[in-house]
């Protein structure tokens, strides 16, 4: 199959384009301010040593990359009243999910000291990594975060487990691309050939090929391009490029493949809901190919930075032994232009503060992403039901698997019309002798099925 290339379009108007571009400028200065401010939030005083954390923690070069995604997952949601929870793989980029949700709103709600005005932003700024504040990485504390950032891997699985039963969801799942070379993500990519577009919400992946690891180029960025496609490919997507470095460019790129890649997701959920399953989809994934530490500062003492591994963590980090590394922090934060992105007071202007989602649709506040809104207690049958009489040691014969099979059958029969109760297994269901599950079940399965198997369906 050719190539998806998105061609250069006008899906967003110049004034949108200019908003989206403010309010990702937001983001990326309310990062940059979690990472080294202490005090001087809106940097109405000269920038001083005064105002620097003493100890500086966090990671830069990936956030820029997820505040953009995000602010443009925020346009598809309003545009297509869309349900979508964010994923970010690259978890040890915090404060990108900390900016957005501030933005948003939904992290003053969960957090009322954390005001959206001067003092809310000093002690947005100052917890960040900070003794008795919050941490460095996406964590449970994070709104609307299911994925804890820190160790790589997981973050495709689960986004994965969040789609299955929920057929209303899409779950925008960022890899970073040195997260994809863990095994855990390598292999995820083949959770395709478990969902079914009938019952189960979608999955979209986004990897962020943003070329380096800590100090190190990532694989997925040093092979030709046609090797990356035919991987992906190969797991059974439909990649789509969104590469570049100049935000204009990138804004309309990554705007008119999302607004494709709704269409795709779209259509092959009604082409299966109308039509039940047939064959497995190819499902959309996006490729977002854009610079690491993108808009940082591009040099420092003649060291190339932006572009580069060492925009990873911490890109000024002597700032105590080094003043004019405090003038080029400063400029680097001005360069958002804050006193156009927040009012006199602190706050996000009303203009910016309108292109976020409202109340559930909001990334942080999706109750799907909330460890309690959305739980129901299973229905739990009384386990003695399964009970073997054992009238005298020694004399019975029994398994204790297979009765513990019989046990998750009646859970699963009790709890069948909800569709909340799964179970999963690395092929040894039926070694570990679970097999009276198979009286009411099967194992789902949406690659190509033989008639030689057994109990292996779609659905
Ligand atoms: C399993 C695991 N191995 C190693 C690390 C250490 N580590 C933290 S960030 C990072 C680089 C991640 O690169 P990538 O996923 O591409 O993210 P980005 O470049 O966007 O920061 C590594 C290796 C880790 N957190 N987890």
């Amino acid at each position: 199959m050719g190539m998806q290339q998105t061609e250069t379009t006008s899906t967003l108007s110049i004034t949108l384009l200019q908003q989206m571009n403010l309010y990702w400028h937001a983001a990326n200065y309310l990062s940059v301010g979690q990472i080294y401010l202490y005090n001087n939030p809106l940097l109405k005083q000269p920038l001083s040593l005064a105002h620097i954390k003493p100890r500086l923690l966090g990671h830069w070069g990936t956030t820029p990359g997820l505040n953009f995604i995000y602010v443009h997952l925020n346009r598809i949601i309003n545009q297509y009243h869309l349900n979508i929870i964010y994923i970010a793989g690259p978890g040890h980029g915090g404060p990108g999910l900390v900016a957005n949700t501030y933005l948003e709103g939904t992290y003053s709600e969960l957090y009322p000291n954390i005001t959206q005005d001067a003092a809310g932003l000093q002690q947005l700024f100052k917890q960040f990594s900070f003794p008795g504040g919050i941490p460095s990485h996406v964590a449970p504390e994070t709104p609307g975060s299911i994925h804890e950032g820190g160790e790589l891997g997981y973050s495709l699985v689960h986004a994965f487990g969040a789609a299955f039963d929920n057929p209303n969801l899409i779950v925008a799942c960022v890899i970073g691309d040195g997260e994809a070379e863990t095994g855990a993500l390598a292999t995820s990519w083949h959770s395709n050939k478990f969902l079914n577009p009938v019952c189960d919400g979608a999955v979209l992946p986004i990897l962020h090929l943003n070329g380096y690891k800590i100090a190190n180029p990532t694989v997925l960025a040093r092979i030709p391009k046609n090797e990356l496609e035919a991987l992906l490919v190969g797991y059974g997507y439909k990649p789509f490029f969104v590469e570049g470095n100049e935000p204009e460019l990138m804004h309309q790129l990554l705007a008119t493949t999302l607004d494709a890649v709704v269409a795709e997701i779209q259509q092959i959920q009604t082409d299966a809901r109308t039509n039940g399953f047939t064959k497995r989809p190819q499902w959309p994934m996006i490729v977002f190919n854009s610079p690491k530490g993108w808009t940082g500062p591009k040099d420092v003492d003649g060291i190339k930075i932006e572009g580069t591994w060492r925009a990873h963590q911490v890109p000024l980090s002597e700032l105590a032994t080094k003043p004019n590394h405090i003038t080029i922090l400063e400029q680097w934060m001005k360069s958002y232009q804050p006193e156009i992105l927040f009012d006199e007071q602190g706050k996000l202007m009303p203009e910016l503060a309108a292109l976020a989602p409202t109340g559930n649709k909001r990334m942080g506040a999706n109750p799907h992403a909330n460890g309690g809104l959305l739980l129901h207690n299973l229905l739990m049958p009384n386990f003695t039901n399964n009970a073997i009489e054992v009238l005298k040691p020694g004399t019975i014969k029994a398994e204790a698997t297979l009765v513990m099979g019989a046990f998750l059958r009646d859970v699963m029969q009790a709890n069948s019309n909800k569709h909340h109760f799964r179970v999963f297994g690395p092929d040894e269901t039926a070694s570990n002798r679970l097999t009276k599950l198979f009286d009411i079940t099967n194992r789902t399965f949406t690659a190509e099925i033989y008639p030689t198997d057994e109990h292996i369906i779609p659905i």
